[in-house]
């Protein structure tokens, strides 16, 4: 009796995740991060559970809202629109300025002047480097348009253990 209602406990939850991914597939813009190499990093966890904020700022990196790590975008040149050949780096580092194996639970083209964001953005493919764990490459980001300087924005997300932050940044360069 136990066992089966334990059987039972489990399906559901398995029914649960299933919908949850589904629905997640099938909402636009949403990019599954399937290409983390290695489990939660202890250090990035304490990071991101530590209640000190960032100390200054970090030249060319930005400062997440929640000041729990900065974070620093490096563009492929030139970025054009209406294909899939952009990529970026992203690296992170903590409030010492030290590398920080978190992990990107979302990345998110955004045009706030127009309310839009990537038509393929579930296209993306971000890997994290092996041998440098607080540095990923975002491949395959798609604009729908091209736009001026600042005029696209990315909405990234990421942390360790549970615990997540986040920050706009714009885009610094023309998207052709
Ligand atoms: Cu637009």
């Amino acid at each position: 009796m136990k066992l089966s209602s334990l059987s039972a406990v489990l399906l559901c939850t398995l029914a649960v995740t299933a919908c949850d991914k589904k629905s997640e597939k099938t909402e636009e813009q949403s990019t599954p991060v399937e290409a983390a190499i290695i489990a939660d990093d202890p250090n990035a966890c304490a990071v991101m559970s530590e209640a000190a904020a960032l100390h200054g700022s970090l030249e060319g990196f930005s400062a997440s809202e929640q000041q729990k790590f900065h974070v620093k975008f490096d563009w492929s040149s030139p970025l054009v629109s209406g294909t899939k050949g952009n990529s970026a780096t992203v690296t992170f580092k903590d409030h010492h300025a030290h590398a920080v194996a978190l992990k990107i639970s979302s990345f998110k083209l955004f045009m706030p002047a127009m309310g839009h964001g990537s038509s393929q953005g579930d296209q993306m493919v971000m890997t994290q480097d092996a041998t440098n764990t607080n540095v990923w490459t975002v491949d395959q980001i798609y604009f729908s348009m091209g736009g001026a300087a600042g005029e696209w924005v990315v909405d990234i997300e990421a942390g360790a253990c549970g615990v997540t932050d986040k920050v706009r940044m714009a885009i610094p360069v023309e998207v052709q």
